[in-house]
């Protein structure tokens, strides 16, 4: 065809185009490649948030608006390739919340699942459905999907400091579905009517009260100590080799199921030796990354991120990923692995380099 005939053809589908629009129909093999791509095409961008950086402005925060006036005050960790979704990746949310001494986070229950991180300060606690939990630097935390849930910070032996964590959660999967439900609560805060610990002595020991009938998505356990997982870590590092792409990594369990602790997300812990020069890796779960312990880069799809404790960052979906320690390095990350591997698409590969 030549060029005329050309632009003649395409004139006349455009006309065709505009025809059928009222119609509310679209030609399908006008988005056909976008639509089935290759490969994934994530709009999603490798990002890190410094956390020196940060603190500043989320302490600022609280000079402008209370924990129970803002009901959760959170600085949204935005991708800055999907701007004005309030996600990191395109199924999960992420945020760094602050609660300043003697405020409190009123009660109230979503269908979203959320996890903690724990990320600076100790002292301030959640109640999840009666029971409460005090938060230490590196404890992981969950709040099941419609569980009451508040926060509050009273210090401990009379010092309090604010408190900052990491937010996770599945917000933006639940909006795919329209399948979002909340709900507050009548009381500020809960009553709390379990022992604090109860449901770690119950499940926390490789070990399940016998009558127990499983009956939730969401692990029993939901407070997962820094000091009992960074343990396990240390006892891995005299006792084995790390492995190249990841170091020691461990993933978090429901202990009644071996899998994931929540339907939605997957969360991991893992150490790097000092020195170490990971291979590359990547996954079609974007994954975000909370540093807990120090320094070192993580190289995504080439590109360079040097990291400190307290920084977070993201690797979207499909990106390589290698990771490099100056010294040894401890990094929380979670992702939406449980969704792709219920419905069975999660590809991953180990890179020979
Ligand atoms: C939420 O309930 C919390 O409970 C944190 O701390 C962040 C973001 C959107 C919707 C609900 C919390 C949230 C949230």
């Amino acid at each position: 065809m030549n060029a005329h005939a050309n632009s003649e053809a395409a004139s006349f589908r455009r006309a065709y185009y505009d025809r059928i629009k009222p119609m509310h129909l679209t030609p399908l093999w006008e988005e056909l490649h976008n639509l089935v791509p290759r490969e994934p095409a994530s709009p999603c961008v490798p990002a890190l948030w410094r956390y020196a950086d940060i603190k500043p402005v989320l302490l600022e925060s609280a000079t402008l608006i209370t924990a129970e006036e803002a009901v959760r005050r959170v600085l949204v960790l935005e991708n800055p390739g999907i701007p004005g979704r309030s996600s990191i990746t395109q199924s999960l949310y992420a945020g760094l919340q602050l609660i300043m001494p003697g405020e409190v986070a009123p009660s109230h229950r979503h269908v979203q699942s959320a996890l903690r991180f724990i990320v600076d300060g100790k002292g301030a606690y959640t109640t999840v459905g009666g029971e409460r939990t005090t938060m230490y630097p590196g404890d992981f935390i969950i709040t099941p999907s419609w569980d009451w849930h508040d926060h509050g910070n009273q210090g401990l032996q009379g010092a309090s400091e604010p408190v900052v964590w990491l937010d996770g959660l599945d917000i933006p999967l639940v909006r795919f579905f329209d399948a979002g439900f909340a709900e507050n609560d009548e009381a500020q805060s809960q009553v709390v009517n379990r022992p604090e610990g109860h449901s770690f002595a119950r499940f926390g020991h490789n070990m399940v009260p016998v009558r127990h009938r499983h009956a939730s998505a969401t692990s029993p356990i939901f407070s997962y100590p820094y000091a009992r997982s960074r343990e396990a870590l240390a006892a891995l590092q005299v006792a084995e080799a790390p492995d190249p792409w990841q170091g020691w990594k461990l993933r978090y369990v429901n202990p009644l199921t071996g899998g994931a602790p929540m339907p939605t997300m997957q969360t991991y812990l893992q150490l790097l030796p000092q020195g170490f020069r990971g291979q590359g890796h990547r996954g079609t779960d974007g994954t975000v990354y909370s540093v807990v312990e120090g320094t070192g880069t993580a190289v995504v799809s080439g590109e360079r991120f040097a990291f400190a404790p307290q920084d977070t960052f993201v690797v979207p979906s499909w990106a390589t990923l290698r990771l490099e320690a100056s010294d040894e390095a401890v990094l929380f990350s979670f992702s939406d692995r449980p969704v792709h591997e219920a419905i069975g698409i999660h590809r991953e590969q180990f890179l020979d380099n």
